[in-house]
Parts: structure tokens; sequence; C-alpha cells
């Protein structure tokens, strides 16, 4: 491996640091005090990414969990349940932040390709007196845990069918949205079509350092607004982070397909590996979940991660029998190669020899 290939970091879409450009934007930003919706440069993202999604108007806040909690917040009453895919990060990720910050309860429904079957979301609402009602569904797309999968627009359409036959707002944690759009070849506003609020992430594959932006109505943003300043999101002279933002979203978007294309060579070669497994058809835009067992059957996957990364290629260990590799711009060609001779290198010694051993 070369030095400039050491260490590869493919722990996740999050890791990536602020380019040059994006720098001398930071330091040339107009700012102003957010709280008074005063700052130029973040009402203009605002205003871009709404005008992008054609969503009515945009919320820049500091992180996809806030801008996530807020839509919980602004859509449900305490005590009322949120119909959410199996795996969802609002559940999952988001260290329990909807029972703390809004009481309120997950109702998850199995999403084997990222998104539930419309009958199923249909089947999960409550309405007796005797249950927690249902106020909200919430999909995401790219689905995460799904191993990044793209939830196909036919399919979130009919669950969004769902929704307004049964008065119920539907929100997109739309973190990797982009990548959603640049797997399909359509454009983030088609992605968005049909929520009514919708959470973009700039800090995941487009490579701003902070923030996501909270898409919706004037109305329900107005009442975000507020949530998020309770949070302790009020971030006052937002506009340097905005400024880089806006570099992420002129440049990020038309890139995501190199990570994608990235992630399909670390899947198609590491496949076959010993020890190692996936469903290639899984693998849709810039993420690999693998799953890691060793010759007895057991889940390896910290030992696994911790062989690589002690050899300089980083990744995260999701469960006992899961590893995640990630892709986004500052993993190139090169480094992939590189990554995956370490990975191949390591799979064979832990995996291989110990099965022949055993035999
Ligand atoms: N996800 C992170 C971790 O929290 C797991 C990652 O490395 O993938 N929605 C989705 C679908 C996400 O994947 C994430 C981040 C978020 C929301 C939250 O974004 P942040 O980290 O900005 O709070």
């Amino acid at each position: 491996m070369s030095a400039r290939s050491v260490p590869i970091d493919l722990r996740s879409d999050t890791v990536t640091t602020p380019t040059e450009a994006m720098r001398r934007a930071m330091a040339t930003a107009q700012v102003g005090d957010d709280v008074y919706t005063e700052d130029p440069t973040v009402l203009r993202l605002q205003a871009v990414l709404a005008e992008m999604t054609g969503m009515e108007a945009g919320l820049f806040v500091p992180s996809g969990t806030m801008s996530n909690q807020v839509a919980l917040a602004v859509h449900c009453r305490r005590g009322s349940e949120v119909i959410l895919p199996v795996g969802a990060h609002v559940y999952e990720y988001e260290p329990g932040a909807m029972a703390l910050v809004s009481g309120l309860l997950p109702r998850l429904v199995p999403a084997p390709g990222g998104a539930p079957e419309p009958e199923a979301v249909r089947a999960a609402i409550r309405r007796s007196v005797h249950q927690a009602p249902t106020d909200l569904i919430a999909l995401e797309n790219t689905h995460n845990t799904s191993g990044g999968a793209v939830v196909p627009l036919e399919l979130q359409r009919r669950i969004q069918v769902v929704a307004r036959e049964n008065d119920l707002p539907i929100h997109l944690d739309g973190a990797r949205a982009f990548n959603a759009a640049a797997a399909l070849d359509v454009s983030i506003a088609e992605v968005c079509a049909g929520f009514d609020s919708a959470s973009i992430c700039l800090s995941k594959g487009l490579g701003a350092p902070v923030g996501s932006v909270l898409l919706g109505s004037r109305e329900f943003l107005a009442e975000a607004h507020r949530y998020r300043k309770l949070l302790g999101g009020g971030m006052r002279q937002a506009g340097v982070l905005a400024a880089a933002a806006l570099v992420a979203l002129e440049n990020g978007p038309q890139e995501l397909v190199h990570d994608h294309r990235r992630a399909r060579r670390l899947a198609e070669a590491l496949q076959h590996a010993p020890g190692l497994g996936l469903d290639l058809n899984s693998v849709q835009t810039n993420m690999v979940y693998l799953s890691v067992t060793d010759p007895s059957g057991a889940g390896a996957a910290e030992a696994f991660a911790a062989a690589c990364g002690a050899r300089g290629v980083r990744f995260n260990a999701m469960d006992p029998a899961t590893v995640r590799l990630v892709t986004h711009h500052q993993v190139d060609d090169q480094q992939v190669e590189a990554a995956l001779s370490v990975m191949l290198v390591e799979a064979e010694r832990l995996f291989a020899a110990a099965g022949t051993a055993r035999a």
C-alpha cells in the first residue's frame, strides 16, 4: 500500500473533511444571527434546497438526527405511534430520542428491501381507544440498514396513498436521498415528491462538514424552528457552515455515482472471500453490508474489523456478524484496491486457515 492510501476510512460517509473550496467559502461567508433568521448564507442554503427538492421551505439544523426528531415532534402528539421500516435510523440510531424528546412509540413494519409493503403499513395503523394512535408514517431513502438500498419511487407513492387515505402525514428520512436520486437517475425533487416533510443531510455523501436541512411547508417549519431552538439547535452565525454546505450541493450530487461504483467494486471482490458473505442485490448505492463468520459459524465482525483496522483499513462492525463498508468522495479507486488487498488477506488469514486446521 502506498503511504498516501493509509489509513482508508470506510466507517461512514460522515467522516469526510471539508475540501479547500469549502474552507474558502467558510472563511468568506456572510453571516448573521440565524435564531433571528438573519443569516443570509443560511437563508440561501434553505432556499436553494427548497427549490431543488420542490418543497415550500427549508430549515438548517445541525444534524440528521435533530432534523428527524424535530419533524417527529412537530407532526406527532405525545403518546402516539410512528410507523417505521424495521431498521429505521429514527429508531435504531437516534438514542431513544423519539421516546425521550417527544414521548413517541415506534411501530416497526418489516421492510426487506428498505420499505414496507403498503398493505403492511395500512395494517399497522392504530385507531382504537385501547391503543396508542398512529400520528405519522416515516420512510427512509436510501435505507441504511438494508445496505443503503434504494426505495423504488413507485413503492413510496403507494405508501403515500395509504397515508393520505388515513389522513396521516408522511416524513422522509432522506439523509441519503441524493444517493437514491443518483442511483435511480432522477431528480432529488422526484425522490421527495409526495412527502409532507423531508430531512436531507449535507454531511453524508455530499461531503459538507456539518448540517442537514428539514424541508416542508412554511407552517410546518415555523413550528420546527421553535423545536430546533428548544433542542439547542439555534446555531447563531451558522452561515460559516451553510457556506460549506452550498459548495457540497454544487459539486456533491453528480459525484455520488462514483461512490456507488466503488461500493460495487468492493462487494464484487469480497463476495467469495473466506468467512465473508453478502447479497449483491442489496448493494445499490455507497454501502456494503458483509456478513462475517468464523469457521465455527460464529459472528466474527469485531475480529475482522480490528484486524483490518490495525493495517489501516477502517470500517465498523454493526453487530457480531456484520460489518459495513461505506464509500465517499475521499476514497478513490486506488484506495479501494488497497483496502481490498488488506481485507482479502485478513479474511484468508482469519477464516480460511482456521477452517483448514479444523477440517
Ligand atoms: N447515520 C450514521 C450513524 O448514525 C449510523 C451512519 O454512519 O450511517 N438518517 C440516516 C438514514 C442516517 O444514516 C443517519 C446517520 C442519520 C439520519 C443521522 O444523521 P446525523 O449523524 O447527522 O445525526
